[in-house]
């Protein structure tokens, strides 16, 4: 557990030309030959030995260009292997043997075992596990790899790039050998090898060039690859038809594994996919597992261009290849999809997991400056707030100085390992502007808070809009600097019209974007002929929070004629949370909560509206969630009063709207087969809806349960489910559809992960006992990582009431699970640590006990880097 510096950055004294890998795969006792082939990199000082970097490893064998060297010339040890006296200029090759145990590896990281199948997972520190290797991400070689294992149990052996052969090897066993002729780190390089299914199609580039497109999964699991598979060709087509990018190998492989720490890998060619990012039908499959599939599809296959073409010089840079990817996955969907409900979904998700990141103790710049565990910054502030800082340069430049900034970004840079510098110089170069300023946004770390005061003048039809800003103190670094702020925004007159708002002086504004750059700041608009309605940060232009306060009239106005969807979803979000907390204030004083008729009256007329699509109707009802009214809240907090708060304010909506929701949910029927398109998708998003105010209407678990039985689809029937469960945990009929569902799908552990998830999210002080209990279900697998993720991390970082218990004992659960996890797993352990980030905004009592279970965690003398790292910074 070094601590690392970007300022410490240098290049490696040797240049690795070639890599040449043969595995003889055995499942507890492999062998590695690694042959290298280096040069001592000019200027650089004859005495500097090789080293290179090695984790848990053992040397079975040494050579230089094919003869021993000698014990003297060498130290090895398994954490490093350092070589001496090796040749001034001339390249030279080194063969190292190493012997691993891929079914011993419960951290998945490096060369492991899952359900039989050999697979890989590299990035970020994973090959040095299999190697000793220079193993970062600035050494870039072409790979040679041959794979030998037993015929019978690995009729599939895959690597990266194009298969070069195979054969039969010897008595029972077969080989098979790959080229990858893209020079590539060695976080991208990826083996699988087992008896998997395939299912193949065929994909033809813009150059004509047919691509042979493979999805790999377990037997049985062909007829559920159809979405992906379909998904992965738009993501070709749009790839080259948005940034003109096309695919480089003859094959595209993906591999559907059980087992997997995260989403999935964009390893060279071969990603590795969690198969929960894979198989779907709508048996099994939600709406949105069909949309994530999309978008992870997307996201790996993108990262062909931004990462694994062109990658990050180091880990510090993680945000080039993936803050850059999500934004193309993002737009991928957007155009696939419906924009503005994609772009709300992004908010909340930015919202509830990168606002309170942000402002805890873990937070850090989007391009940290150190760190102790690199696997632990791969967090929604690199990805997300990585993906918003890509967005507002297109926002800032314009789409077409944008594209020319993308165009000369692979132009310049293919095959190379940059910086985030050398990304924002081809933007720099292409419009003229200087990002300087706007650079802060991969530096300064925290959430920027606007403050907005407007001024309206009848008789000089001048409106005034002063703008203050304030970057909060974060972890190492108390004191901010003004950023440059994109906001987009409108002037809505009266009549609903927006206001030709041309005439502004006081700071720079292109198109519907004003630039904050000063801490303080006015703009003047004249020719205003009647006082506007502002409605700032359109389609959320900036990570930003806005302290506005507008009056509930003006926030229905937008609410009714913004024409950017977004801005009014977020003016009647804006209208509901004063609602909200003060509901939450009531309920914790013993006060009836009421509500204010006019959110009530905006909400229902949205919903009502037919000529809105469904799925932003949808997520109109869905109000802010217990976590967003707790971060609105700011500290003191109580999950208790808040989830009582927000019910209450829920049932009044209910009551009031219940002859709407009746109507709702039956205009919702699907009038055809299920099909996961975004439209159907969305009328059942407001079908669901309507279902759950309609539970809080009725007080009766009667129509849930009916819904339950008439669902044909994963979808309606994981709803009504999850309905049941939360909202009439005690009724018979919750009882048996919970027991009916774990005996249909019993078979299925993706469902089987839903079962457990909504049980773990049940609210209310039971849910400890019940987690407890489904801890020791037969059907509990602490190996597997979603099987974890859905039980125990559902519990920690979604059930606020449950896990939040005034005595503490939810945080003692998490406690005594994170140290039963991190020594099998370390990262999967410390990213459900995570989940008590926010311990400080809660009230004294319980973050008196939550400090006190991380001070035990912290006790334990035997934690991985990993987890040590998350609990010292949250304690800190
Ligand atoms: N690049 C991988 C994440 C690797 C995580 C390593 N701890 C998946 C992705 O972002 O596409
Ligand atoms: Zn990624």
């Amino acid at each position: 557990g070094q601590i690392v510096h970007l300022a410490d950055y240098r290049p490696t004294d040797f240049v690795l030309e070639r890599v040449d890998l043969t595995f003889e795969l055995d499942p507890t006792n492999t062998k590695v030959d690694a042959r290298l082939i280096f040069h001592r990199r000019e200027g650089v000082d004859l005495s500097a030995p090789l080293v290179l970097d090695g984790d848990e490893l053992a040397l079975s064998g040494l050579l230089f260009d094919q003869k021993d060297v000698p014990a003297s010339q060498y130290d090895a040890t398994p954490e490093s292997l350092i070589i001496r006296d090796l040749p001034a200029e001339a390249p030279f090759e080194i063969t190292i043997t190493t012997h691993i145990n891929p079914e011993a590896n419960t951290q998945l990281m490096g060369l492991y075992r899952t359900n039989g199948i050999y697979c890989t997972q590299c990035e970020a520190e994973g090959f040095r596990r299999i190697t000793y290797f220079p193993d970062r991400p600035d050494v870039l070689a072409p790979y040679t790899i041959t794979i030998i294992g037993d015929k019978a149990a690995n009729p599939v052996m895959l690597s990266n790039g194009n298969f070069l052969g195979g054969a039969g090897y010897d008595e029972g066993r077969a080989f098979a050998a790959w080229f990858d002729p893209h020079p590539k780190p060695s976080y991208l390089f990826a083996l699988v090898a087992g008896d998997l299914a395939v299912v193949e199609d065929t994909f033809v580039t813009m150059s004509e060039r047919e691509v042979t497109l493979k999805i790999y999964v377990e037997h049985g699991n062909e007829s559920r690859t159809a979405y992906a598979m379909d998904a992965l060709k738009r993501s070709m087509k749009w790839d080259e038809e948005r940034f003109g990018r096309e695919y480089d190998l003859d094959i595209f492989m993906i591999v559907a594994v059980s087992d997997f720490n995260m989403g999935a890998m964009e390893n060279k060619g071969l990603n590795v996919f969690n198969d929960k990012y894979v198989l779907a039908d709508p048996e099994t499959a939600t709406d949105q597992d069909y949309a994530n599939i999309e978008a992870i599809i997307a996201h790996e296959y993108f990262h062909n261009w931004t990462g694994n073409r062109i990658t990050c010089r180091d880990w510090f840079q993680l945000c080039l290849k993936e803050g850059l990817t999500v934004y193309r996955d993002h737009e991928f969907s957007a155009d696939q999809r419906s924009r503005p409900v994609k772009r709300i979904a992004e908010v909340r998700h930015l919202r509830s997991d990168q606002f309170p990141e942000d402002g805890g103790p873990l937070a850090h710049p989007v391009r940290p400056t150190t760190y102790r565990e690199i696997n632990n910054f791969y967090t929604t502030t690199v990805y997300q707030k990585g993906s918003e800082v890509t967005g507002m340069i297109a926002t800032l430049l314009g789409m077409d100085d944008f594209k020319a900034g993308m165009d000369l970004y692979f132009e310049r840079h293919d095959g190379q390992a940059v910086t985030v510098e050398d990304y924002v110089k081809c933007f720099e170069d292409v419009s003229g502007r200087d990002l300087a300023q706007f650079s802060l946004w991969y530096s300064q770390a925290g959430t920027p808070l606007v403050n907005v005061s407007t001024e309206y003048d009848q008789t000089s039809a001048t409106f005034k809009l002063s703008l203050e800003q304030m970057v909060p103190a974060t972890p190492g670094q108390p004191d901010k600097q003004p950023m440059h702020i994109p906001l987009s925004f409108a002037l809505i007159l009266d009549n609903g019209a927006i206001a030709d708002a041309t005439s502004v002086k006081g700071g720079e504004v292109t198109g519907d974007v004003l630039h904050l750059t000063d801490r303080r700041q006015t703009f003047t608009f004249t020719g205003i002929a009647s006082r506007p309605v502002l409605s700032l940060n359109r389609s959320f232009s900036a990570p930003v929070n806005i302290a506005f306060t507008q009056t509930p009239a003006d926030l229905a106005h937008i609410a009714r004629h913004d024409t950017d969807l977004f801005s009014r979803w977020q003016a009647l979000t804006d209208l509901a949370i004063p609602n909200l907390t003060k509901a939450a204030r009531d309920a914790r004083e013993g006060h009836e909560v009421t509500c204010d008729p006019a959110l009530i009256a905006a909400l229902l007329e949205a919903a009502g509206d037919d000529t809105l699509e469904p799925a932003f109707r949808a997520q109109v009802l869905a109000l802010p969630s217990e976590a967003d009214i707790g971060r609105e809240l700011g500290g003191n907090n109580d999950p208790e009063a808040i989830h009582t708060g927000r019910n209450a304010v829920l049932k009044l909506i209910a009551d009031a709207g219940e002859d709407l929701f009746k109507r709702l949910f039956s205009d919702m029927k699907a009038d055809s087969a299920y099909s996961p398109d975004a439209e159907s998708a969305g009328k059942r998003a407001l079908k669901a809806a309507a279902l759950t105010y309609l539970a809080y209407a009725e007080n009766s678990p009667q129509r849930a349960a009916e819904a339950f039985g008439a669902a044909d689809n994963m979808t309606e029937l994981s709803q009504a489910l999850t309905l049941l469960a939360h909202r009439f945990p005690e009724a018979s009929e919750t009882t048996g559809a919970l027991a009916s569902f774990l005996t249909r799908f019993d078979a299925n552990p993706l469902v089987i992960d839903k079962w457990f998830s909504l049980q773990a999210t049940m609210p209310g002080e039971d849910a400890l006992a019940r987690v407890k209990a489904l801890i020791d279900h037969p059907r509990y697998n602490a190996g597997n990582p979603n099987r974890v993720r859905a039980l125990v991390g559902m519990y920690a970082f979604s059930n606020p009431t449950g896990f939040n218990r005034r005595d503490g004992e939810g945080y003692r659960f998490l406690a005594g699970q994170i140290l039963e996890i991190d020594p099998k797993n370390p990262q999967l352990a410390a990213r459900i640590l995570t989940s008590m980030r926010s311990w400080r905004s809660l009230e004294p009592t319980r973050a008196d006990q939550a400090r006190d279970a991380l001070m035990t965690i912290e006790r334990s003398p035997s934690l991985s880097t990993d987890v040590r790292d998350i609990v010292e910074r949250m304690l800190k």
